[in-house]
């Protein structure tokens, strides 16, 4: 069994490469859910709906985000009632939000609804939200504190972070089969998502960084920092607005209290010996993901170090 700890883009990309190599029945995926917002009445789950359609064949695969082929007239017709419109919900992604939201009425939670929304895509890999309690990723600014999609897509990341608020942390707690999958998988992969909003809230979960210090897994992180600047993503702005250096290096550290392996990018190799100070095995190799080819065989170089130990 394998589980992975996932946000958006990046961990969608790579979690491409994992399924052609592991049977999607032996892989559970927990994601981030610090990212959901409501709109118009419904809840959306952006980093849940990434992983759910990249796996299902039917994301915007030039965006990363969204469903291949979408139309917006619903948004279209929204704006001229006068509403907001800078979150681009198309309509075949607006009927999954409808759905959900429509499950989590009639008193599903949000981990049910997350897996009856697979069943129906036919998807065999377990995707995990990491709470099914209120969580909330908010960005500390000039301006007051602001949703992190209001910072990242509605003002396009452009003001100055000056820190990070999860609202609910403190009383979040894993949705099941959280806990029990780090505890009884062969490795636990963290994917190359970013440190502070994707994976960092999914740690702030309660019980989830105790799990990974506890159970037996291998536990590989893949760095979304190459060349000190993230791969897709605020990441740098977010890394120094809570005062980190934006490197690979400050990555692999905060994870440092549990973390076996760090997959470093082959331009990064004079990190190296500053990550194995923290006592974390390195491994290199290109951790540019394109082509299928590429996914594939980062996923095989993760693979082969959950499987050396
Ligand atoms: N990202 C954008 O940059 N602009 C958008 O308008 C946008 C819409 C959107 C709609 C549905 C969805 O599931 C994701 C969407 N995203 C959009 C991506 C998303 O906000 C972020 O990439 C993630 O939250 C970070 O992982």
């Amino acid at each position: 069994m394998i589980t992975a700890l996932a946000g958006g883009v990046g961990a969608a990309r790579f979690l491409e490469g994992l399924v052609r190599l592991v049977d999607e029945e032996d892989i559970t995926v927990i994601v981030n859910t610090g990212d959901d917002i409501e709109l118009y009445g419904l809840h959306i789950s952006p980093d849940l709906d990434i992983i759910t359609y990249t796996l299902a064949g039917i994301i915007d695969k030039e965006k990363g985000w969204g469903v291949r082929g979408d139309t917006f007239h619903c948004l279209e017709m929204l704006g001229r009632y006068g509403y907001e419109v800078w979150f681009n919900l198309g309509d075949r992604d607006l009927a999954t939000h409808i759905h959900r939201t429509c499950l989590l009425r009639r008193g599903l939670k949000l981990s049910e609804a997350t897996s009856e929304i697979c069943r129906a895509l036919g998807l065999r890999v377990r995707i995990l939200p990491m709470t099914d309690d209120r969580f909330e990723t908010r960005i500390i600014t000039r301006e007051g504190k602001i949703h992190f999609q209001e910072y990242l897509v509605k003002r396009g990341a452009r003001d100055e972070v000056l820190g990070v608020d999860f609202v609910g942390a403190g009383e979040a707690e894993p949705a099941p089969g959280v806990i029990d999958s780090i505890l009884s998988a062969e490795g636990v992969i963290i994917c190359p998502s970013n440190p502070i909003v994707s994976i960092g809230t999914i740690l702030s979960v309660e019980g989830v960084r105790e799990a990974l210090r506890r159970t037996e897994a291998v536990k590989v992180a893949i760095t979304p920092i190459v060349r000190g600047a993230p791969i897709k993503g605020p990441a740098d702005r977010l890394m120094r607005g809570v005062g980190l250096e934006v490197s690979a290096y400050s990555v692999a550290s905060l994870y440092k209290d549990f973390l076996d392996v760090f997959i470093l990018d082959n331009v990064d190799s004079e990190e190296k010996t500053r990550i194995e100070n923290l006592k974390i095995r390195v491994r290199l190799t290109n951790t540019i993901m394109k082509s299928i080819e590429e996914k594939i065989q980062l996923a095989r170089v993760v693979l082969e170090e959950i499987r050396k130990a």
